[in-house]
């Protein structure tokens, strides 16, 4: 019952991009040799990671160039590090399932892909994904990153994540978040 237009014009109007604050995560950003050395090093154990696209997300390709072996741009995704066992478990896999799945693994680490926003569809998903942590005792040991087009560290962290990562992640971004912040936690 309605018509949406787009419109592109000139404007007057200029924007002072030096004053937009992107928040962003404190990162020590290693190569995925280095981050293999790191878990073999210090870790001392493979690492188990586990990812989706969830809720009725069918948006593959972001989890995909995060951990696919092939990765994303010429950067190997988490399936090619070999201290890493990274399980995909692809797109429209609802919370109950990857927390079984992170459960049944013993994960390290859940990292779940949103890349429709339309009715605030994510927020309220990404939530219920912490309270299920949160009912299973399962929050605290484990390290939860969201990511997508529009998901930015400050959401992710005031939804109760641990980060959250936008557009042009590659996996060693993620990868140098996880084995620091497991290295803390041991
Ligand atoms: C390809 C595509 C599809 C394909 C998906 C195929 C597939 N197997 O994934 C198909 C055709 C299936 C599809 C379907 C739909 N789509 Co679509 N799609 C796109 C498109 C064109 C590209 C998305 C993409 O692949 N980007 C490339 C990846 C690499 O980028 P990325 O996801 O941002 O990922 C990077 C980062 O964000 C980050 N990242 C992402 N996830 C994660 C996770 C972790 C843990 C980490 C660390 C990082 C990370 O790392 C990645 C690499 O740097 C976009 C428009 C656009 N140009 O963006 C629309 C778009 C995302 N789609 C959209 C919509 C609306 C839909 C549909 C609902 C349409 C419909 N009415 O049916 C359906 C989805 C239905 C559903 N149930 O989900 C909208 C979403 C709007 C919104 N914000 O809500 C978009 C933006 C188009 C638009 N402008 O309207 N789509």
């Amino acid at each position: 019952d309605f018509t949406f237009f787009v419109a592109y014009g000139e404007s007057s109007y200029t924007l002072d991009y030096t004053s937009i604050r992107v928040p962003k995560i404190a990162l020590e950003k290693m190569s995925m040799e280095e981050i293999d050395k790191f878990i073999e090093e210090r870790i001392r154990r493979k690492i188990v990671v586990v990812g989706a696209s969830t809720g009725t997300d069918a948006h593959t390709v972001g989890i995909d160039a995060i951990m696919n072996m092939k990765g994303f741009a010429g950067h190997y995704g988490l399936e090619r590090y070999k201290n890493i066992d990274a399980h995909n478990l692809g797109s429209q896999v609802q919370n109950e399932e990857l927390v079984a799945k992170a459960i049944e693994l013993s994960a390290d680490a859940i990292l779940i892909s949103q890349t429709v926003t339309a009715k605030n569809v994510h927020l309220k998903n990404m939530t219920s994904l912490v309270e299920l942590l949160e009912a299973e005792n399962l929050r605290k040991r484990v390290i939860l990153v969201a990511g997508g087009a529009r998901i930015t560290h400050e959401l992710a962290k005031e939804l109760g994540y641990d980060a959250g990562f936008g557009p042009g992640t590659f996996a060693e971004d993620v990868a140098s978040f996880i084995v620091h912040r497991l290295e803390s936690m041991t």
